[in-house]
């Protein structure tokens, strides 16, 4: 009955199959939790999105940024990016399956244990506007309109939270939040868009968004991924699980319950 949380995968399926063997997953009692960005970059999407279909009744994953550009592009409502390896998902005869499937996933999950979303929970929201925007940003994307919803979804703003925002602006800036944060700006916790390195290079203008005190109702461990350059780092209030698989890095896994990290290399693609 093992729980693993696992990594940033976009497409490398050769690791996650790797990964699976290492942590003996077993698909009739163990649950795997993915943080998301399951596609884009790496060369295999398509087969580890068919994988993640296949054993979906033993699987919880949230939708990164890159999951959803997918979307978006299926959607036709963006054009096609020149670093983009989805052409073969969109392309595929399974693409209306797979593309349903992600497009019933949340962007927030939570249960007893602890919250995941991709990229974090800004400090600002507390849990029942998480859950509650979560819950309509998943019932537009499943509606019959979703196209147009997911086209209202791109853009940087609004990147700052407040409660005066309307609903449409609100469910954006959950999806923008929860797939794309790394820093807050100190002065306003505005979210930045532009710097994704290391910590130690920090402007002291911006904040890691899981160093600023989070509201109280967010009172469970937080699981994400997206942040590669921040590698695997865990400290008493999260879990970061990005190990830059796709970067020629590692992908891990995370045993909810021991706390133990299991790791395989990338493996270097011909
Ligand atoms: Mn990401």
């Amino acid at each position: 009955m093992a729980q693993y949380a696992i990594g940033d995968i976009q497409g490398c399926y050769k690791e996650l199959i790797n990964l699976i063997h290492k942590i003996e997953f077993n698909k009739n009692t163990d649950t795997l939790y993915l943080v998301g960005d399951l596609v884009n970059r790496g060369s295999e999407s398509l087969e580890v999105l068919r994988w993640i279909y296949q054993h979906q009744d033993s699987i919880v994953t949230v939708l990164g940024n890159h999951d959803f550009y997918l979307l978006g592009r299926y959607a036709g409502v963006l054009e096609p990016d020149s670093q983009e390896t989805i052409g073969e998902v969109i392309n595929s005869a399974d693409a209306s399956k797979l593309i349903d499937y992600l497009r019933s996933r949340p962007f927030v999950y939570q249960n007893e244990q602890f919250i995941m979303t991709h990229a974090g929970v800004h400090p600002l929201m507390d849990i029942n506007t998480l859950m509650e925007l979560n819950n309509y940003a998943m019932r537009y994307l499943l509606s019959n309109n979703y196209k147009h919803f997911i086209s209202l979804m791109f853009g940087n703003k609004p990147n700052i939270w407040s409660s005066d925002l309307d609903l449409e602006k609100q469910i954006k800036f959950l999806i923008n939040s929860s797939t794309r944060m790394r820093f807050l700006n100190r002065s306003d916790l505005s979210l930045d868009y532009k710097f994704k390195g290391e910590i130690d290079n920090l402007s002291n203008k911006l904040i890691p968004w899981f160093k600023v005190q989070f509201n109280p109702s967010i009172n469970k461990r937080i699981i994400f991924g997206h942040w590669a350059a921040l590698g695997l780092y865990q400290d008493e209030n999260v879990s970061a699980l990005d190990s830059g698989c796709v970067w020629g890095r590692y992908l891990t896994a995370l045993n909810i319950d021991s706390g133990e990290i299991i790791q395989v290399k990338y493996n270097k693609r011909k």
